[in-house]
């Protein structure tokens, strides 16, 4: 069977790694680039961060794209060190690469040339905040339907955010591109939100049995997570699930067809996730909110990703 071909866009933190190596571990897809926004950390830190998983992974022949440093606005407050201020757990690590084998193309037209180059072939996942996808459909407003599926790690669905107090981080980093790409961007769009993220959360011991396979990526990941898994009762892997449905369309369960905006003006709200249930706007596109997960499914791409 052909492979599903995947551009994944990413602002690497540990989830984006754990995610980014799902989808090189998994026969069924095929990565044709990643590309890098700010968020997590600074972008030259993303750059380094994918070129370390790719390297740890042996698979530095993807290429690797520099995108958005800052929000559209710009000005975004940065500091949010949930994954360490490198984003990958502050480990020092000889082995870490420089940012020599970074593409010279901007991510933004790279993301525009290889969905140009396989139109309606590719499935986008996004994992960092949506800027690098804002600016390429104002490039090219044609983009969006040369995708296949988007699937985007982004928003909350009761207004409970993790960043702010009613906003999620990815989407709160960059509000207007959030917008932009939900009003924009028609193709068929997948969300996993962070209310779906903590519903389907796992075990700290799946976690362990997890990091504890005797193998390098297995090694790699229990040293990038040893500072966070301190005091966690749980295991979320928040962009993992992104990815996991990109993978295998059947780990997702159950979705809500919904139409979905992103408040850009609210003092308290700015950046939520907005859920238009009784469809008052009017509009004809409604974006897949996902509800259950097949966990059993979801773990086994996590346990492979590490093998
Ligand atoms: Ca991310």
């Amino acid at each position: 069977m052909a492979k599903k071909l995947l551009v994944v866009d990413v602002d690497c933190g540990v989830d984006d790694a754990q995610a980014i190596m799902m989808a090189l571990a998994s026969p069924s897809v095929e990565i044709l680039g990643i590309t890098c926004c700010f968020g997590n950390t600074s972008i030259e830190n993303v750059c380094r961060n994918v070129l370390h998983v790719l390297k740890v992974c042996n698979r530095t022949e993807i290429p690797v794209f520099r995108g958005a440093s800052d929000s559209l606005l710009g000005g975004s407050d940065l500091p949010f060190l949930h994954f360490g201020g490198d984003g990958l757990g502050d480990v020092p690590d000889q082995a870490r690469p420089g940012l020599e084998n970074l593409q010279g193309e901007h991510a933004v037209q790279a993301l525009l040339r290889i969905i140009s180059e396989h139109a309606g072939q590719i499935c986008l996942v996004a994992t960092g905040p949506l800027t690098n996808l804002a600016l390429a459909v104002k490039l090219d407003p044609t983009f969006p339907q040369k995708l296949k599926h988007l699937y985007i790690m982004g928003g909350n669905m009761d207004g409970t955010g993790n960043r702010s107090m009613c906003a999620e981080f990815n989407f709160s980093l960059d509000p207007e591109a959030a917008h932009i790409v939900l009003n924009q961007f028609l193709c068929p769009t997948y969300i996993a939100t962070l209310q779906f993220t903590y519903n389907n959360s796992l075990s700290m011991d799946f976690f362990k049995d997890l990091v504890n396979q005797n193998t390098m990526k297995a090694r790699f990941m229990k040293k990038i997570t040893s500072q966070w898994s301190h005091n966690k009762s749980d295991f979320v892997s928040y962009d993992s699930y992104a990815m996991a449905a990109a993978i295998d369309e059947s780990v997702i369960t159950d979705y809500l067809a919904c139409s979905v905006s992103v408040e850009l003006n609210g003092q308290l709200t700015r950046g939520m996730l907005v859920l238009d249930v009784n469809n008052r706007q009017k509009k004809t596109h409604k974006a897949f909110l996902m509800k259950r997960c097949d966990l059993e499914k979801f773990k086994k791409l996590l346990m492979l990703s590490l093998q």
